[in-house]
């Protein structure tokens, strides 16, 4: 294993890449000059995460202090949803370049299948929310994929995206996506979805790889099951004298698919990263598989408010 992804036009991105969704300014500075210390070339943000300048502060400075190139670094970010009329994607995009310090990104991705009003981060009524009849996904594309035709982006993407909004796309759409950044873990492992990606040339990037333990509480559900505290998981880590967290990176890693684990811990960032180094063998690979809980953590029921048209089945359209 190499843990590089190839795309069609030959183009190539590292696995494994460093999570920082949750890591608070002040902290993420740090992480990320210690990712690529460590090895990662590969950093996930996005404009929701609130944390972007202080990641284009590390950036500069790591790309200054430790002769990084830029084209050694694969730089993913996300539009949010309230910046999803085509008149407000570039824009959207180029404050996002200004705060990473950036000229161009690696991959911009269209953060949820979700739209919503430009003054609202998260909607607190259904007015917040704009239906997708109104303001359809494949406008919101169109205006992305201008950006790579500007030059702003290498490539363009979506996240939590179904089988069923990646078809329109497809269908519709002059560029296709190359990736669909999704949760993916041993309790939910959309195989469904995995193998329609595949089919299609569309990667995968598993976001919330260890479970997503911190994320706030109102995301949360009471009395869930804790990845990390997996009985099969912890048994696999000690014949590997490993972390369970490694384990749950390494699985990711043998499906193929990207993972982007978060830390701002220097010694939890290092060991994820020599995850890459872990074998498992293939039954120890079906034991995981037979994990599987269809169990998602971020439900995306913060979205599903009544009579603004989105609900948890036609999010995930399941
Ligand atoms: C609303 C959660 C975003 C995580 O990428």
């Amino acid at each position: 294993m190499n843990n590089i992804l190839y795309f069609d036009d030959g183009g190539t991105m590292p696995q494994l890449g460093l999570g920082t969704w949750k890591s608070k300014p002040g902290e993420v500075y740090d992480a990320v000059r210690e990712a690529i210390r460590v090895g990662y070339r590969h950093i996930d943000c996005a404009h929701l995460y609130g944390n972007e300048a202080e990641i284009g502060q590390a950036l500069k400075d790591a790309m200054n202090e430790e002769g990084i190139k830029r084209e050694a670094l694969w730089i993913t970010s996300k539009l949010w949803n309230n910046a999803h009329h085509p008149k407000n994607v570039k824009p959207a995009l180029r404050v996002t370049l200004e705060n990473l310090r950036l000229d161009y990104l690696d991959l911009y991705l269209m953060h949820w299948p979700v739209a919503q009003q430009e003054d609202s981060i998260f909607p607190e009524n259904a007015m917040d929310l704009i239906s997708l009849e109104k303001l359809p996904l494949t406008e919101t594309w169109s205006a992305m994929e201008e950006c790579v035709d500007n030059g702003l982006t290498r490539y363009i993407g979506v996240s939590n995206f179904s089988a069923h909004k990646l078809s329109l796309i497809l269908e519709e759409g002059r560029m296709k996506p190359v990736m669909n950044q999704i949760e993916l873990h041993p309790y939910l492992q959309q195989s469904a979805l995995l193998n329609f990606c595949k089919e299609n040339h569309i990667h995968v990037t598993a976001y919330s790889p260890l479970g997503s333990v911190d994320r706030p509480a109102i995301m949360k559900a009471k009395n869930e099951p804790l990845l990390l505290e997996d009985p099969v998981i912890k048994t696999i880590a000690k014949q590997h004298h490993a972390s369970p967290a490694q384990i749950l990176i390494a699985w990711a890693l043998h499906l193929g698919v990207a993972v982007v684990p978060k830390s701002v811990n220097p010694q939890r960032i290092r060991q994820n990263f020599e995850s890459s180094k872990l074998v498992l063998s293939e039954s120890e690979m079906e034991e995981i598989t037979g994990l599987d809980l269809h169990r998602r953590y971020l439900d995306g029921n913060i979205w599903a408010i009544p009579g603004s048209g989105y609900t948890l089945e036609n999010l995930w359209d399941e």
